[in-house]
């Protein structure tokens, strides 16, 4: 599915955009279910389990911001966490065997869709090795007006950055003493079908969608076998195994010298990285209407 020069570079720079992944028929398929998704968020007033809601969000005029964890709400979704061709790049980048962690699918209506502040996967969840990477599925073509995803070539083999304020976790990064150099950002445009492969350690955020289209990203967890989270481990050995997408259970998780922070004490606002990251003392990204709050 990649090239060997694309492998080389995900190595070097942390993330690749394929395109092409999926077909017309799919992309279409996840664009009707989403509509169906939104259309059900305008019974809901605050956040649930599976919906996370813009601020301003109504009955009249849905904002849905996060379906979280949509594989596990709808076979659509679902068929997604083993798509061939999705399996196909993980397997080149890691080798034989590769677990599904969870997913969720982020949406920017037209015109509006809150920024996501930068931040490193990896503060969120730590491993015992860093095979670890988000596969983002373009629903929308993503172009460099509607919130496409930026990120910071080379970041992923650097430091992991301080995501604390106030005393606990933020699940952000404070852009005004982190010292990182934003201008290097690179933005993930593609058509519709495309996916972006980053690294759980790769430096990333995006800004609103100020273009009059949507922008509906729906990014999969995944990680090699050997890869045992210092967070949050399993208690349920069946589901843990039922998570594997290619190759085969290990006892022996792969321990390599990777840098951790923990994501403790944990942020005040939970629910999702949004709502981790209200408590930010610094915020690098406008919101729609042009605003840095
Ligand atoms: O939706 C995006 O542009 C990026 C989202 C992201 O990084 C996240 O939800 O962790």
């Amino acid at each position: 599915m990649i090239s060997s020069l694309e492998t080389a570079r995900y190595r070097r720079e942390g993330f690749i955009v394929v395109p092409d992944v999926l077909s017309a028929a799919e992309i279409s398929e996840l664009r009707r279910v989403t509509d169906e998704f939104v259309e059900a968020s305008r019974k809901v007033t605050t956040h649930s389990d599976i919906f996370d809601l813009e601020p301003g969000h109504s009955a009249e005029r849905p904002r849905l911001r996060r379906i979280k964890t949509p594989s596990l709400h709808h076979p659509v979704y679902a068929a997604m966490v083993r798509h061939p061709n999705i399996v196909a790049v993980l397997t080149q980048l890691w080798g034989p065997d590769v677990r599904f962690d969870l997913s969720k699918l982020n949406l920017k209506a037209a015109g509006f869709g809150s920024p996501v502040e930068w931040h490193q996967d990896w503060a969120f969840y730590p491993h015992t090795n860093d095979d670890l990477a988000a596969v983002g599925i373009m629903i929308d073509d993503f172009t460099a007006d509607n919130g496409s995803m930026l990120v910071i070539p080379g970041s992923h083999t650097g430091p992991i950055h301080d995501h604390h304020a106030k005393g606990h976790f933020v699940g952000g990064i404070d852009p005004a003493t982190s010292g990182i150099d934003f201008s290097r950002a690179v933005m993930c445009t593609g058509k519709a079908g495309s996916i972006t492969v980053h690294h759980a350690r790769l430096i990333h955020g995006s800004s609103a969608n100020t273009s009059g289209k949507p922008r509906r990203f729906l990014l999969q967890q995944y990680r090699a076998a050997d890869a045992w989270p210092l967070i949050s481990p399993p208690t349920d050995w069946g589901k843990w195994e039922s998570l594997l997408v290619a190759g085969e259970e290990t006892m022996q998780p792969r321990m390599t010298a990777v840098p951790v922070r923990l994501p403790y004490p944990a942020a005040p606002n939970q629910g999702s990285i949004y709502e981790n990251q209200l408590d930010l003392q610094t915020r690098y990204f406008r919101d729609a209407e042009g605003a840095v709050r």
